[in-house]
């Protein structure tokens, strides 16, 4: 015996080298990940065995229960036992208090052929370990309905995880667009999966409030309707109207309902009630909590409204507070949110009221004036023992003592809000909004505008590296948010979320070390599995084409590294015969290019169709300075890229606030030219205006520039956002570098939407011809 037990020893590394089974793809990648040989198979009679004494661990085991019986059919048992297990018995798996466990959230998860343990201080760290588990077994595993002739088997290994950060969030906008209980309960659910721990629950704005308050009847007849709602883009002109009236709130009992979903799913909710802006339905019922007194109407467009809660009126802080008793009372978590964000001053700056109260509270101005408010809230809230938390504008006008922030608007505000010492929550625009669009907006459904792809997602870091090791302790965590202006269906909502909350799980969950887009995206094709096994409409564009142009050769690209990309020039769309690509190929005169990725035969991703317009300057480099950070065309060299932007985004168009865009473009060599065009883009509900002229400019040497041509753009009148096309003349001219001086509009004038601020000017492919 004990010499077999030497042999087999020896032999292990052997063996285990050439036999242990890979185990599945798990998302967010856990600590640690061991293979070892062999696989657990899930039978009916497995049985499970639970703590006598810990009454909590059984919602992960339950949890765990719910889920194997409705894919694999089993109808499992658990029993409790008593004593510490000296030897599993086969077949079975063991959830296992265990103090050794380093962290509250944290869980080991060992798979043997004959047993599964699992092993975690406290019950959401087992929980956890389920949904790892759930992850082992075979995507069919995660069915809501029985799966037949499937071997539910789990890879050995052993598995040691925790979390990065203790806040774990996503947001969801159900004022703008109502959601039914059934859907919220499916988004926590996938949550759960993805071991995110908080829901930020956006219940009221000026489009709708959304929950039920009893002692305020009209919120709910009222201020959960509006008579209408904008259809398409905010920023077309003119706006256009469905002429439906839409309505929704969640009554209290199914505020409860939910509550209890998350909390059996171990994440918490942070119910958020606007002040003092974004309250325009709440204005709408209780007109006497506006500075004019009204009338006011639920907004039926989107943006940012004027008409806030009068802060030098008694009776606004005497309804919030009532508010905020119905909602502390309904809601176990520590936090509340009050928003706090894009509130105008100009009401108040009009308002008597507001005046007198600045001048009592000896406040400086308007922003301490909305400190004020939100100071008072802070204390509404701490007499039901909660926390406050609000958007970063909290910041301007000094801090709540105890609030915690957070960061929408860049990283500053939560850089600020750590440096004084307060808890702050990451979720900056550019990285976790998850309402920007994903893909080619020409090929995606109508969204806010912005571009937040799956990879950029994946690679934000929510520690801001100007921060001292004591500062980044009061970064908690982060937090995607999904606001819904353009998302009226459930469908739209996961369409938008899904995958980008996957690679969100990874940025919070998973070790800074550990993060590897590559193996995500190699991972994420078993984890769609489990999202279609789960029923999850998301988007597919991780296997969308895009391409970029330089040198005069195309480059093609999806995000998935492993697929085959097949195109056309002909202008054809690309079937399984079609060239398969390899390689940057070249183009010498205007082509359409068409592209789209196959697996099995079958096309994966949207067909992708760039037009390229090829002339003397395109692939060639420039430089523009001061350089466009924002709208920055998408890439380097956009301006000469052979794409010219379309009227549908503006991902592609290098635009600059109130100032000329003024490229020098190196041809390489002296060249013969005879014009040179521009476009740009008219956009005025965007604030995008059509420049007021342009110059080109000629050079041999870079230094010395000679004017070629000039002249004024008198911008066609038109509705809508449109492309227009700008020629210069210049005959006969030669050059190496060509300087092209698009003017500046200037200030946005009186009566247009932005009046008085810095105009855009965006430009897209210069030709020389
Ligand atoms: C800004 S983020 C808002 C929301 C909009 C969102 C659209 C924040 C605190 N306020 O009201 O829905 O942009 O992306």
């Amino acid at each position: 015996m004990v010499i077999r037990l030497a042999f087999l020893l020896v032999l292990l590394p052997v063996l285990s080298a050439c036999q242990t089974t890979p185990v599945r793809h798990i998302i967010p990648q856990p600590s640690r990940v061991e293979a070892r040989t062999g696989a657990f198979t899930l039978q009916a009679d497995t049985r499970i065995y639970i703590p006598a004494d810990q009454p909590d661990w059984d919602l992960p085991v339950r949890y765990f229960m719910v889920l194997a019986q409705s894919s694999t059919g089993y109808r499992l048992v658990s029993q409790p036992f008593q004593t510490a297990i000296a030897e599993p018995r086969s077949n079975s798996i063991y959830f296992l208090p265990d103090d050794k466990i380093a962290t509250v959230e944290g869980y080991t998860l060992e798979v043997r052929p004959n047993a599964i343990l699992i092993r975690a201080r406290t019950a959401a760290g087992a929980f956890y370990a389920v949904q790892t588990l759930r992850q082992l077994f075979p995507p069919a595993f995660n069915s809501p309905s029985p799966v037949g002739n499937t071997a539910w088997t789990a890879p050995a290994s052993l598995i040691e995880d925790a979390p990065r950060f203790a806040y774990r969030g996503l947001h969801l906008d159900v004022a703008r667009h109502y959601f039914p209980v059934v859907f919220v309960k499916k988004y926590i659910d996938l949550l759960a999966l993805h071991k995110l721990n908080t829901f930020h629950w956006h219940l009221t704005d000026d489009q709708g409030w959304r929950m039920e308050i009893k002692k305020y009847p009209k919120l709910q007849s009222i201020a959960a309707c509006r008579k209408e709602t904008l259809v398409g883009h905010n920023s077309d002109v003119p706006q256009i109207f469905d002429g439906k009236p839409y309505c929704g709130y969640y009554t209290q009992e199914e505020v409860k309902e939910v509550v209890e979903y998350a909390r059996r799913r171990f994440v918490t909710i942070i119910p958020e009630i606007e002040m003092p802006g974004h309250a325009q339905a709440a204005l709408t019922a209780y007109p006497e909590l506006g500075c004019t007194g009204g009338p006011y109407e639920t907004a039926t467009q989107w943006g940012v409204f004027g008409d806030v809660f009068c802060a030098g009126n008694e009776q606004t802080f005497a309804f919030l507070d009532d508010v905020l008793t119905e909602v502390c009372a309904l809601f176990p978590g520590p936090y509340v949110h009050v928003g706090g964000d894009e509130c105008p001053k100009d009401s108040w700056k009009n308002c008597p009221k507001c005046q007198k109260r600045l001048k009592e509270q000896h406040l400086a101005d308007e922003h301490a004036l909305q400190s004020y408010v939100i100071g008072r809230a802070e204390k509404m809230l701490e007499k039901h023992g909660k926390k406050l938390i609000g958007w970063d504008e909290i910041l301007e006008g000094g801090l709540a003592p105890n609030a915690t922030v957070m960061s929408w608007r860049g990283t500053e505000g939560g850089i600020a809000a750590a440096k004084q010492q307060h808890q702050v929550v990451m979720t900056p625009g550019s990285q976790v909004y998850f309402d920007y669009y994903q893909s080619d907006p020409a090929t995606e459904p109508l969204a806010i505008g912005g571009s937040l792809t799956l990879e950029k997602a994946y690679s934000y870091e929510p520690v801001p590296e100007s921060l001292s090791a004591a500062e980044a302790r009061y970064i908690i965590g982060a937090q995607a948010n999904i606001w819904t202006e353009y998302m009226p269906t459930s469908a739209q909502v996961e369409y938008m979320a899904y995958p980008r909350v996957c690679a969100l799980a990874e940025v919070v969950w998973t070790a800074k070390t550990q993060k590897n887009w590559p193996d995500f995206a190699r991972r994420l094709q078993t984890h769609f599995g489990r999202l279609d096994a789960l029923g999850v409409g998301y988007a597919k564009s991780f296997y969308d084409v895009t391409a970029s142009f330089s040198n005069g050769k195309v480059q093609l690209k999806t995000l998935d590294p492993e697929v085959k990309i097949r195109y056309t020039t002909n202008g054809q769309v690309p079937t399984s015969g079609s060239a398969g690509y390899s390689e940057p190929f070249s183009i010498s005169k205007n082509t359409t290019v068409k592209a789209v990725a196959f697996a099995d035969g079958k096309p994966l991703g949207k067909t992708l169709t760039v037009e390229y317009l090829v002339h003397k300057a395109s692939g060639k480099p420039y430089t523009l300075a001061p350089a466009p950070d924002k709208y920055n065309g998408g890439e380097t060299y956009a301006l000469t890229n052979g794409i010219t932007g379309s009227s549908k985004g503006f991902g592609s168009w290098v635009g600059l606030v109130n100032q000329d865009i003024d490229p020098v473009i190196d041809l390489g060599v002296p060249t013969v030219f005879s014009r040179v065009t521009f476009h740009y883009l008219d956009a005025q509900g965007a604030w995008i205006y059509p420049p007021r002229g342009v110059e080109v400019h000629g050079s041999m040497d870079g230094q010395n520039f000679t004017l070629l041509q000039k002249q004024p753009i008198t911008a066609p009148v038109k509705s809508g956002s449109h492309v227009e096309t700008v020629s210069s003349e210049t005959p006969n001219a030669k050059a190496r570098y060509v300087k092209v001086v698009v003017q500046k509009f200037g200030v946005i004038p009186k009566g247009a939407e932005g009046e008085g601020e810095g105009a855009w000017i965006f430009v897209d492919e210069i030709m020389v011809e």
